[in-house]
């Protein structure tokens, strides 16, 4: 290898390397080869490490627990019993009449009722909800998938958001509750459209007739009394713009435990 090739060679690497390369290089005129690619190797390991671990914190498992770790009082957060008077006539006649409206970017807008939610791939876990406000408590979950409900409508290319919108309202006449989440919690297998909690009918004060269960997120992600839902590319033009009725008043979006 000539000078000019090893400088040529050098100039390539460093451009192909990118910063955590470019060090390496800087002090490879005093190492053998081999000590120089060992290096290059461990230094491109730790950026592999460093990603698996952004990308596998994403995608992991949130705990799940035995029955006897059932919370023996779970607490209900927020409303507890919304008072929208199309809520108060559906919940009369516990949900028969509901539907879930599901619409925007997908092949096909859905209308499902409790039993045809039933029908589809559900899921049952034992996991631990935890409220920014301090408290937590473990109860059992059981609902439709969302990834389920998602492949049934399909997902049109430009979709990045799903969007929940709630009966109720924090105040009476005020804006009405709603959240957001990305694709890929999604389509995470414990994102659950649930309508059932400690195996009986989601109760109202837990959000019937269907509430999300999002396990690896705070619990004012996990929207209770669910309307509808709309599969969209943007949350700008949504609420006050920031993804949900918390997120308009400050809190974070994605709010990762
Ligand atoms: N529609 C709606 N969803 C909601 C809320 C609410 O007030 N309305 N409160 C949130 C908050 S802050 C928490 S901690 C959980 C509480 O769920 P729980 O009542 O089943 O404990 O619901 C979340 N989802
Ligand atoms: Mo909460």
């Amino acid at each position: 290898m000539t000078r000019g090739m090893r400088r040529d060679r050098r100039r390539f690497l460093t451009r192909v390397a990118g910063l955590g390369g470019a060090l390496v290089l800087a002090g490879c005129d005093r190492l053998s080869r081999a000590d120089w690619f060992a290096k290059v190797l461990s230094n491109a390991e730790i950026v592999n490490r460093k990603l698996h671990h952004l990308l596998a914190s994403r995608s992991s498992m949130a705990k799940e627990f035995a029955a006897t770790d059932l919370s023996p009082d779970f607490p209900s957060n927020g409303t507890r019993q919304p008072t929208d008077p199309e809520y108060l006539r559906l919940a009369e006649n516990h949900f028969r009449e509901w539907r879930l409206e599901m619409s925007g970017l997908v092949e096909r807008w859905e209308s499902l009722s409790l039993d045809d939610l039933r029908e589809l791939p559900s899921r049952t876990q034992i996991t631990r909800h935890d409220c920014v406000e301090g408290w937590s408590a473990i109860a059992q979950w059981k609902g439709v998938r969302l990834s389920a409900l998602l492949e049934k409508a399909g997902v049109r290319p430009q979709a990045r958001y799903v969007v929940f919108f709630c009966f109720d309202a924090m105040e009476a006449g005020g804006a009405k509750y709603y959240e957001s989440i990305d694709l890929e919690d999604a389509f995470h297998p414990q994102t659950l459209l649930a309508y059932e909690w400690n195996g009986q009918p989601l109760p109202v004060r837990y959000g019937a007739p269907l509430r999300l269960r999002l396990e690896r997120q705070l619990g004012y992600k996990m929207a209770k009394y669910i309307r509808s839902i709309e599969v969209v590319e943007r949350l700008d033009e949504i609420g006050e713009g920031r993804g949900g009725y918390w997120e308009d008043r400050g809190y974070e979006w994605y709010a990762g435990i």
